[in-house]
């Protein structure tokens, strides 16, 4: 009997070394588990940091996904990746990452447990989360606030964050 399948949107992102090549490659195991298929990605932007300012700037990326997999399977699927990419402690809150791998949305889900909620609590102010999803679907609503993303970004105050398409 065929599984039921569920569409995710997940952040990525890296700030340090090769940033694109460690996006790229966090994205192609995610291609190679059981349970993921279909992968759609944004383009890649330059991002300044926000949250914790003294770190270098980031590569973001927003990938749509089709999984069977539950919302804290698929939590684990990313954790294993991160590890897997060398991440194992991160020392200091909203710094330095070789790669982060966030899930935004889970269908039109709303979780709000100890380990996971979903939407991603802080999404609806970040510019390199909003601008990404916005490439690959603006005119989902976001359940909690029942706006579209193309809405939530216009409407985002704060216009400094920068996040430039990657040449
Ligand atoms: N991630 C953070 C904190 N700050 N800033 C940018 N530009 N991009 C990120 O992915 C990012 C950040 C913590 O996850
Ligand atoms: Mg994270
Ligand atoms: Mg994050």
């Amino acid at each position: 009997m065929p599984e039921d399948l569920y569409t995710a949107i997940i952040s990525i992102g890296s700030n340090i070394g090769d940033k694109l090549a460690n996006c790229k490659r966090a994205i192609s195991a995610l291609g190679g588990l059981e349970g993921i298929k279909d992968i759609s990605c944004s383009q890649f932007y330059r991002t300044a940091p926000v949250d914790y300012l003294d770190q270098d700037w980031f590569v973001n990326a927003a990938l749509q996904i089709e999984t069977t997999l539950a919302p804290k399977e698929l939590l684990s699927a990313l954790q294993l990746i991160q590890r897997q990419a060398g991440r194992l402690k991160d020392p200091i809150r909203f710094g330095p990452r070789i790669i982060d791998l966030d899930i935004i949305f889970y269908d039109s889900l709303i979780i709000n447990s100890a380990e996971l909620v979903i939407p991603h609590p802080r999404m609806h102010k970040r510019r390199f989360v909003l601008q990404p999803i916005c490439d690959i679907d603006p005119a989902f609503v976001h359940p909690v606030f029942q706006k579209e993303i193309q809405i939530l970004l216009d409407q985002l105050p704060d216009k400094t964050q920068s996040v430039e398409p990657l040449c």
